[in-house]
């Protein structure tokens, strides 16, 4: 379902100059035989970013996803970027989320960074539904102008590859312009407040359920703490495996 999509973010990310780094194999690709599912991840060290992590997840009709975590370097203070996208096959259920996740929720802060995601916005309203959520806090780590839709095929086929190119591009503007300004937060908060988003992820991301069901707790506790989130455990994969 989400495959061009994949396909186009790798694209993107071997264009800025990302080199893949090798997992080991019970992170690279990990099947739950009995419910005909696939995960599959990948690492990428990219120029300017610390971290940046996707996955696909394939249990063909039953569910979908993408999802994707850039971390840009401690010395630039501006937001992550999340994608969330995840398909209900029988019940032709979308949720898709799209963000540049703030580090802090400053007017200052949005002033700097999200001129771009906020026009963005306004070109793709079918993807912005106002959806309520209902494990995350909205306002920590979420911007106001995220894209956060849950809808059926049509946003599927219509807007929706449309606004994940838009949003990438978007993505590597801020990031090229950014990477060249002076940081205002410093180094040390911004590792702080990149630890914390991968602790408060780690205790509220929805993900951990679904996981456990297709491919039982041991390795999704793994797969959480040290490929998801790895700095919400001293698991910490090194960065170099
Ligand atoms: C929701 N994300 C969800 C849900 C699941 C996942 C099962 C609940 C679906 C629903 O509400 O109907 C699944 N999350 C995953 C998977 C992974 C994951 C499979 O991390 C990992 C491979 N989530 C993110 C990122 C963002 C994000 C980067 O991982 C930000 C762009 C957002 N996901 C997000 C939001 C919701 C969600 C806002 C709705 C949750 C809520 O209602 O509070």
């Amino acid at each position: 379902m989400f495959d061009p999509l994949l396909q186009e973010l790798h694209e993107s990310i071997k264009l800025k100059g990302g080199k893949p780094i090798t997992l080991p194999s019970y992170f690279r690709e990990h099947s739950s035989v009995r419910l005909s599912a696939c995960i599959r991840s990948w690492l990428w060290e990219v120029p300017g970013f610390r971290r940046w992590r996707v996955t696909r997840l394939d249990a063909g009709n039953n569910l979908q996803v993408l999802n994707s975590v850039a971390y840009p370097e401690y010395s630039n203070d501006h937001p992550l970027m999340g994608i969330d996208l995840l398909w209900f096959g029988v019940r032709s259920k979308l949720v898709a989320v799209l963000d540049f996740q703030p580090l802090i929720q400053d007017e200052a802060y949005f002033q700097r960074h999200f001129q771009g995601l906020k026009s963005l916005r306004n070109s793709f309203p079918e993807l912005c539904n106002s959806e309520a959520m209902r494990s995350f806090d909205p306002h920590q780590y979420f911007s106001p102008w995220l894209f956060f839709c849950r809808g059926g095929l049509e946003e599927v086929n219509g807007p929706l590859p449309l606004a994940f190119k838009a949003f990438l591009q978007g993505y590597w503007d801020l990031h090229e312009i950014e990477s060249q300004k002076p940081s205002k937060i410093s180094f040390e908060e911004v590792r702080q407040l990149q630890t914390h988003y991968d602790i408060y992820s780690s205790e509220r991301d929805p993900a951990h359920g679904l996981f456990t069901s297709y491919f039982g707790k041991r390795w999704s506790d793994r797969f959480l703490k040290e490929f998801l989130f790895p700095a919400s455990s001293a698991e910490e994969l090194p960065p170099n495996i």
